[in-house]
């Protein structure tokens, strides 16, 4: 046997030198019975038909035949894991969650890192954004802070999210990924920039999920003791310091090792070497949320560092495995709509549509009762509420307590003081059209003033080759929208196509715009020279 395998590889080795070291137990079927044969099945005469009778094969193959539950729409592909937050500064002043009580307090928890458009068994080494979804049990219930590995999302209207997935799915007919569709989609919502910018960045392609930061990304309200309410974005840093994969060593593992990422969680989590990321939070007034440039719910967009700085929380620490991959992450339910007494959502449109479409989700991807399962319910407090019933009840379906409410008889009561805060909203109910909201000022600062030359090389290579899949109408258009960002920006992806289109002998179409004399003073031609921004690190 190989000296040098990992003990993701050596997990069976793993576990019969453990639990597997103890005498055998007698094996059963699904409702217990002892089982005395298991590897041929009951027939009439050794060459004879299968009897109905034979349950143990019956069992068996009814079992089988349903292991699969749908597979998550978005994020199928994905590892967990547990571990815990430790409070290391106090924060009460915004917050009155139990979970920030005091300075040293833990809370348990579970997180799955995930890609987001390929299927469950797809690579990890793909360009796209990464799940960071942390579920907190905490006394006062489930708190899922089910975020990503960016400060910012593609589109900004929650009713746009199926239309966005299906164009970076698979095409209808040749089921196949398809640059057309995705490329149409980018370049028809031009919002959508700012996060396709940072995803073909380096960071498009984090180096396992160990070595990427997590965002809450929305703006969410913080409320204190007193009542007080604040807005705030949650931000967690990677402390192994960020990593990523060049294009072609992500190209290699995507062959060589498609979980290249759950294997190094799993190894790392084994062997000790506990990954851990800090905690912080932005905190904005309603009063400076009036001033803001821009919708400071908008999700394309950042809160400055510099104006917002970086608050510091806590400190995250994954150090237990699943104990199974099934029970435990494929199982797991994350909800934006879980959140405790003292965080409450903020008008955020993708925020809302996403307290929706999660719980709804599950009820479907698991069922109306998958709050039962060990890994969603919430073990740090009690559920004492008026729902019954439904498929697989798991637990005591709550006695013989009154099933509803009010009642007589001394069943679970409402609380005043876990009331949600009162905000005041008052303009006309409609369906307002965000897409020309300033898509193109906070890309521009991104480009210019965060990334570095050689990472603005890689970025227009990386869009250019991408880009080159779709039709030249697409590309065009395309490219009009990133030179609305920056007329250098655009200027080099058209040179870059410009290459690619006349290899594959397609006619050049002319598509520069131009950009005036005082707006490209505005942009600052010499981005080069300036300090780098750390909005977004
Ligand atoms: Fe999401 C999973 C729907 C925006 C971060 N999302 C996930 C699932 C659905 C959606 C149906 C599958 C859940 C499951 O079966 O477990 N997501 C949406 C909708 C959105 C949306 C309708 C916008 C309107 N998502 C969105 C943003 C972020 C995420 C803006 C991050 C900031 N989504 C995730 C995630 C999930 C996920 C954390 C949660 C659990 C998981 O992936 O593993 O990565």
């Amino acid at each position: 046997m190989a000296e040098n395998r990992d003990k993701a590889t050596d997990q069976m080795k793993i576990w019969k030198e453990g639990r597997g070291a103890q005498k055998p137990e007698t094996l059963t079927t699904g409702a217990g019975v002892p089982v005395g044969d298991k590897l041929n099945e009951q027939t009439a005469g050794p060459r004879g038909p299968l009897l109905v009778q034979d349950v143990v094969f019956t069992d068996e193959m009814g079992h089988f035949d349903r292991e699969r539950i749908p597979e998550r729409v978005v994020h199928a592909k994905g590892a967990g894991a547990f571990g815990y937050l430790e409070v290391t500064h106090d924060i009460t002043r915004f917050c009155k969650a139990k979970v920030f009580e005091y300075v040293g307090k833990t809370t348990p928890l579970g997180i799955r890192f995930s890609t987001v458009a390929g299927e469950s068994g797809s690579a990890d080494t793909v360009r796209d954004p990464r799940g960071f979804a942390v579920k907190l049990y905490t006394e006062e219930g489930n708190w899922d802070l089910t975020g990503n590995n960016t400060p910012i999302f593609f589109i900004r209207d929650a009713l746009l999210f199926p239309s966005f997935i299906h164009s970076q799915k698979r095409n209808p007919q040749t089921h196949l990924k398809d640059p057309d569709m995705m490329w149409d989609f980018w370049s028809l919502r031009p919002e959508s920039l700012h996060q396709t910018t940072f995803m073909f960045t380096d960071r498009g392609i984090p180096d396992g999920h160990r070595h990427m930061n997590g965002y809450g990304s929305h703006a969410f309200k913080l409320i204190n003791a007193e009542g007080h309410p604040v807005y705030c974005k949650f931000h967690f840093k990677t402390d192994q310091g960020i990593k990523n994969l060049s294009p072609e060593e992500a190209e290699h593992l995507a062959s060589t090792d498609p979980d290249y990422a759950i294997r190094d969680l799993y190894n790392a989590i084994s062997n000790g070497n506990f990954p851990s990321w800090s905690f912080y939070i932005q905190v904005m007034t309603f009063e400076q949320a009036e001033k803001f440039p821009w919708n400071p719910f908008d999700l394309t967009k950042v809160w400055s560092h510099k104006d917002y700085p970086l608050i510091p929380v806590g400190k995250l620490v994954l150090n237990r495995n699943p104990v199974n991959y099934f029970a435990e992450v494929e199982q797991m339910a994350f909800d934006p709509s879980n959140m405790p007494p003292g965080i409450e959502p903020s008008p955020d449109k993708m925020l809302q549509g996403r307290l929706f479409a999660y719980p709804d989700t599950h009820r479907h991807r698991l069922g109306a009762n998958y709050l039962h399962l060990p890994v969603n319910c919430p073990f740090s407090t009690r559920v004492a509420n008026y729902q019954r019933d439904g498929p697989m009840c798991m637990s005591d379906n709550q006695g013989g307590a009154p099933n509803y409410y009010p009642n007589s008889f001394s069943a679970p009561e409402t609380q005043p003081r876990f009331m949600e805060s009162k905000f005041r909203v008052s303009p006309d109910v409609g369906r307002y059209n965000s897409s020309d909201e300033d898509n193109v000022t906070q890309v521009r600062t991104f480009y210019t003033q965060v990334l570095s030359e050689q990472e603005r090389q890689r970025l227009c290579q990386n869009i250019a080759g991408h880009l080159k899949g779709a039709q030249l109408f697409i590309q065009k258009r395309a490219v009009q929208t990133i030179l609305a960002v920056h007329q250098d920006y655009g200027n080099r992806v058209q040179e870059l196509l410009d290459k690619y289109n006349a290899e594959a002998k397609q006619p050049l179409l002319p598509v520069y715009l131009t950009i005036s004399e005082g707006e490209q003073s505005k942009m600052g031609k010499r981005f080069g020279s300036r300090p780098r921004l750390s909005w977004y690190s």
